[in-house]
């Protein structure tokens, strides 16, 4: 409980959390029910049931299955911008100052839901939250990788009009990691790099090895990576991440429920900080994977008992990781 009020009151930031894994189970259905999407009755019975199932992914991609499946409820403008401002009033109670938030476009498009419906949905939901409560935030397009590479192609280069605006701010990539080395996205995020994205990230080391992340920060030149747990394996590749000054954003509760690690005190997290590695703390799917962030925060604590002073610094880092301005990121610390 004193843990709990130390940690919710030091500002934080979150940067890998995908607003279709924020789709609780509740909006869920009050979702499909208001837009008459009939959902496969052997998987939705009721609240309970989900969140059951939810306790037992075997893997990412039996995750996804639920996570692409849920999309068929978010229809409208509104169902984006409600999506959205729910997560972030969740987050405020916890504490967050600034979230850089993934979403999935071609999984939209490809279900006939227009791009522009989309961005504008989240970004009135980002607009309200940082009106009413002060956060700041990022948007951040990901391209998917059981999608062929000429479809990524394709959304990136659909994206560039928000991109200008101001809307979209940078590109990750996610979906499947086993059987999609990184090397088969170079020139995805070539194309983004030419067309004048400053901003990239990518979903590496989750399942795959840490000869990945390696080649994710070699040879695509990414310093950001999401999860990159598996670098841990590799004292090398940790030495490389701290040289290349990359940050890595770490999901501890989703690495327990996808079965990267069966207990968070198996979380490489220790190992990071022995080697100097920066990295921020997140929820990747809250509502898939038993808790936002500050809960993330607090099962990190449970396992490792870290220091108020450690804690602060830890924070300092998540602040300092982010895509904000300078000016944004001393008006926090
Ligand atoms: C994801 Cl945990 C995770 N890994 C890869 N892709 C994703 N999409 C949503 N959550
Ligand atoms: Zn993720």
């Amino acid at each position: 409980p004193n843990a709990e009020a130390f940690l919710r009151a030091l500002p934080k930031c979150e940067h890998h959390m995908h607003i279709e894994g924020s789709l609780e189970p509740g909006l869920l259905f009050q979702l499909a029910k208001n837009n008459g999407v009939t959902l496969d009755p052997a998987r939705y019975t009721s609240i309970a049931a989900l969140e059951e199932r939810y306790k037992n992914f075997t893997s990412l991609d039996d995750f996804l299955l639920y996570f692409n499946l849920a999309m068929a409820v978010l229809i409208t403008e509104d169902d984006f911008e409600a999506l959205t401002f729910a997560y972030m009033t969740r987050v405020h109670a916890d504490g967050l100052v600034h979230a850089e938030i993934f979403f999935d476009p071609q999984a939209h498009v490809g279900r006939g839901i227009s791009l522009s419906v989309v961005v504008a949905g989240i970004s009135k939901g980002l607009e309200k939250a940082e009106a009413q409560f002060g956060i700041t935030s990022k948007l951040i397009m990901c391209f998917v990788r059981h999608l062929p590479v000429e479809s990524a192609l394709e959304s990136v280069e659909s994206i560039m009009e928000y991109v200008k605006t101001g809307k979209v701010s940078g590109l990750g990539c996610d979906s499947t990691e086993k059987g999609n080395p990184p090397e088969k996205y170079k020139e995805v995020y070539q194309r983004a790099r030419d067309l004048g994205m400053k901003h990239l990230t990518m979903h590496s080391g989750e399942e795959g090895p840490a000869a990945w992340v390696r080649t994710t920060v070699e040879e695509l030149g990414i310093t950001r990576i999401d999860h990159g747990v598996r670098s841990a394996d590799d004292p090398e590749v940790l030495k490389l991440l701290v040289d290349r000054n990359a940050f890595l954003t770490v999901c501890p509760l989703s690495n327990v429920r996808l079965r990267v690690h069966t207990d968070v005190s198996e979380s490489p997290i220790p190992k990071f900080m022995a080697a100097g590695v920066k990295f921020s703390i997140n929820s990747d799917d809250p509502a898939y994977f038993g808790g936002y962030v500050l809960d993330n925060y607090l099962a990190v604590h449970k396992a490792f008992s870290f220091s108020k002073e450690t804690w602060r610094g830890l924070a300092i880092d998540s602040v300092n990781g982010s895509w904000c301005d300078d000016d944004r990121k001393k008006e926090i610390l």
